[in-house]
């Protein structure tokens, strides 16, 4: 174990434990350790939920959903302000927990724990927000009113790149709406969601409308899909499994799928050349290129091509890698297992395979404080083609590729040359060019002259093989309910 036994204290509350119907409790299944991805430490362990335990967890939830879901807006609403300032409260020990497991710089883990308070807040307000329609009808003495009901019990599924955020978009969005939520974080990280849980009890929400099981995906995560008491299953992975999850899910129910995608930054002849590399470096490199919304390929028009890419490259070089609890302001921490590590390895391999440059990177830092963790340097190739895996797949790692192009429509059709379609990038200063790439990307999400693709407030999806549905947002809010239409006859004139 870590010889800071201080900052164990956090992790080892959660040892071994489920959160089902307001209670922390020993989990009866088998024990999975959780390491550290920095140094390989084994730094606790979690209970597989059992079929029981699971049931037991979904039917808290259920009965939770008849008393919370008649709540008035505004005590759901003090509920998530009361959870979002405990959460605030305590982000500097949370993100510890995050950065254990995650591997990620704790500043950076800071940041997403405030995030997860920020969106806390927001369907605050939101959840007293919900309005209804009144429709027109043809015949008098007809209305149609159209009102907002919660789905019920979602089941939410998640990765292990953003532990908390990912979580928390889709607990505070079940929370305002009235739903319950039961919650399968990811193996690589179940600690956050379980403290994430252990805020929720301080904050007062009742029992049962929140409940946090681990264990595998292919078990526990399949378990929550095939119940038939989960109305809902909010999904947020591959893409692989998201499409094993909508095949395999056994009822009619309702879904929300987050999934992965291959994002393209187009950088035209008019772009500020300083801008770009900056949004390039901070979108490909950020979280070790773990960001569904990471750029994984650039084009670059030839006028700035060269330039471009020397100076992404030294821009690469100068960012520092390290143990990210040790040193908080690291640029990258650790990645967070080995499977990203390989994967990267096999994209860059590929690559220079295939007539690609090196410009930076493209090995692990040396030293005996990397020796036993998963790192890796931030890597730029360039010259690359659709011939190679950096520009088809998502490589979900520090590696990024370039290539050159001449006109705008071959911009535009090299980076819609994919069956993804979350998130795009541009860097353009000419405002046709602007236009032409912000109408014809086929992407749910597209920034230009800037890299933060998705903020709390505007709707977040992908297209095709990225995903359906929504989070954050309005939008995001509107996936935990029903629509009913009630149709009534008054028989009052118009
Ligand atoms: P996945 O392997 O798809 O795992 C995601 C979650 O699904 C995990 O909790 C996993 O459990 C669980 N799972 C696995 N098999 C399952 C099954 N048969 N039934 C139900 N659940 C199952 O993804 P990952 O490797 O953790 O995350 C990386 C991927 O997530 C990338 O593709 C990335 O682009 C995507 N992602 C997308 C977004 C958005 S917003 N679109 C955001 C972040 C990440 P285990 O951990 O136990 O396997």
């Amino acid at each position: 174990m870590n010889n800071n036994n201080a900052l164990f204290q956090p992790m080892s509350a959660f040892e071994g434990s489920l959160f089902i119907d307001g209670q922390f409790r020993e989990g009866s299944g088998n024990r999975i350790a959780v390491e550290n991805p920095a140094t390989g430490e084994v730094i606790g362990h979690i209970a597989e939920a059992t079929q029981s335990e699971m049931d037991e967890a979904v039917q808290a939830a259920h009965r939770a959903f008849a008393v919370w879901s008649r709540e008035l807006p505004r005590t759901r609403a003090n509920a998530l302000h009361r959870l979002g300032d405990l959460i605030r409260a305590d982000a500097m020990n949370m993100a510890q927990i995050l950065t254990m497991e995650q591997g990620k710089p704790v500043n950076e883990a800071k940041g997403e724990i405030l995030k997860l308070a920020e969106a806390c807040h927001f369907y605050a307000e939101e959840a007293t927000r919900v309005h209804g329609e009144i429709i027109p009808n043809d015949q008098p003495g007809y209305q149609s009113l159209v009102v907002r009901e919660p789905i019920g019990v979602v089941g939410a599924i998640t990765p292990w790149n953003y532990p908390a955020e990912l979580v928390g978009w889709k607990l505070c969005a079940s929370l305002a709406a009235g739903c319950t939520i039961v919650i399968k974080p990811a193996e690589l990280t179940p600690f956050t969601a379980l403290a994430i849980g252990k805020k929720c009890a301080e904050a007062g929400i009742p029992d049962g409308v929140v409940n946090v099981l681990n264990g595998r995906g292919s078990k526990v995560g399949q378990a929550l899909v095939d119940h038939p008491q989960v109305a809902k299953i909010a999904f947020t992975g591959s893409s692989a499994v998201g499409l094993h999850i909508q095949q395999s899910c056994p009822q009619v129910k309702r879904m929300s799928l987050e999934l992965g995608c291959n994002c393209p930054l187009v950088v035209t002849a008019s772009a500020d050349l300083q801008a770009a590399v900056k949004g390039a470096l901070r979108r490909s490199f950020r979280n070790c290129g773990q960001i569904c919304i990471a750029i994984n390929r650039i084009y670059v028009h030839r006028s700035l091509y060269e330039a471009f890419v020397s100076e992404l490259g030294a821009a690469a070089d100068g960012l520092t890698v390290l143990n990210g609890l040790h040193n908080p302001a690291a640029d990258l921490g650790a990645m967070s297992s080995a499977e990203p590590l390989t994967k990267t390895r096999a994209h860059l391999a590929d690559a220079l395979d295939k007539g690609a440059r090196l410009v930076a990177g493209g090995m692990a830092p040396e030293g005996e404080e990397y020796a036993k963790g998963h790192f890796f340097r931030p890597t730029v190739v360039a010259d690359c083609t659709h011939q190679m895996l950096v520009m088809t797949e998502e490589t979900f790692g520090p590696l990024v590729g370039i290539a050159p192009f001449d006109e705008l429509a071959e911009a535009v059709q090299l980076a819609n040359d994919t069956s993804y379609g979350l998130a795009a990038y541009v860097y353009a200063s000419d405002l046709t060019e602007i236009h032409t790439l912000s109408a014809q990307l086929d992407y749910g999400n597209v920034a230009i002259n800037n890299v933060d693709a998705g903020i709390m407030n505007a709707p977040y999806g992908g297209r095709k093989q990225s995903g359906v549905g929504y989070e954050h947002g309005r939008e995001g809010l509107l996936e935990y309910f029903h629509f009913k239409h009630v149709r009534l006859h008054h028989g009052v004139g118009n």
